[in-house]
């Protein structure tokens, strides 16, 4: 949350405060006992003081617990021994909501974005790290990890990993990602674990992603530590307006007129060779599109949305 993003017609801020009341009426509905976060509440770990406190007032006198894994953009240089700097922190200190490594009370093992995490829950890539062999020793029921995972292949996200090639704990049923912003349906391996990824809150962009998406929450039953019984999901629709009516798309239209001349400047990004991290990919994208001539509003426009796909 933050600032109303590029294209945005409607109030940003108080959308999402709508989508908040929604969730907990949602959750009082249902008669939940927690929700749970799967991380970058905050657009930046440095969030405005202002941001901050329009949080605290949204959440505060809530009756349902919040417990909370961190994301990319909690972490500054993505380190977890920063994590007293960031505005999320705050909310953890002041117990409006709880950022969890294992709640023992709801069997959940959280798994906080780092460096390397994609590459440490592989099977069979190169021995775990402490950290994970740890997790891996570990019998909580669910797993939520801020992590790039999805069903299908994101061929420029390099940190992207499979469902498939996913290695777990033997008692863990369920993981919940979050950082891929689109989601994917809820998915049972052969194995019996199920993974899922409701997809984002926001809708920052006009990714196409987000004009017909909904917006969902995940609805878990389950009892922690239940070695044997089974666990159920499925994904609710949070209420929230339709893309049309908060997206400028007159403009977008406007916008993709001067894009058909970046097209072939688009074919040429093809054959470059992509990189293995982001910033090496946008000073690589940056130095072409100066070769190319290319326009800054569209190079900010194709980095914006290489921006969004990667977190
Ligand atoms: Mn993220």
């Amino acid at each position: 949350m933050g600032a109303s993003p590029i294209n945005r017609i409607d109030d940003y801020p108080q959308a999402i405060l709508n989508k908040i009341d929604s969730i907990f009426e949602l959750g009082a509905e249902h008669n939940i006992d927690f929700i749970l976060f799967g991380g970058d509440m905050f657009e930046s770990y440095n969030a405005s003081t202002s941001v901050i406190r329009r949080t605290l007032e949204w959440f505060k006198g809530r009756d349902i617990p919040m417990i909370s894994i961190l994301g990319n953009h909690d972490l500054h240089g993505h380190t977890l021994n920063t994590f007293h700097r960031s505005a999320v922190s705050i909310l953890d200190v002041a117990d409006f909501v709880e950022i969890i490594d294992v709640s023992e009370k709801y069997g959940v093992r959280g798994l906080h974005y780092y460096t390397g995490l994609e590459e440490d829950m592989t099977k069979g890539n190169k021995t775990p790290s402490e950290k994970m062999q740890e997790v891996l020793a570990g019998d909580e029921t669910i797993w939520a990890a801020h992590a790039m995972i999805s069903t299908e292949e994101l061929k420029f996200i390099s940190r992207n990993i499979l469902v498939e090639n996913i290695q777990v704990a033997p008692h863990t049923k369920l993981v919940l990602s979050g950082d891929y912003h689109a989601g994917f349906p809820i998915t049972k391996r052969d194995d019996g674990v199920i993974f899922a990824n409701p997809g984002s809150l926001s809708r920052r962009n006009v990714a196409k992603e987000n004009l017909i998406r909904d917006v969902q929450v995940a609805l878990v039953e389950y009892e922690p530590y239940d070695f044997d019984g089974d666990i159920e999901i499925e994904y609710i629709k949070v209420k929230a307006q339709p893309a049309e009516e908060v997206f400028d798309l007159a403009a977008i239209q406007d916008k993709k007129d001067v894009k058909v001349g970046t097209l072939s400047y688009i074919e040429k990004l093809k054959n470059l060779e992509m990189s293995d991290t982001i910033d090496d990919l946008e000073s690589e994208i940056s130095k072409f599109a100066g070769e190319a001539g290319l326009d800054n509003e569209i190079l900010d426009e194709i980095l914006s949305r290489l921006y969004d796909l990667q977190t």
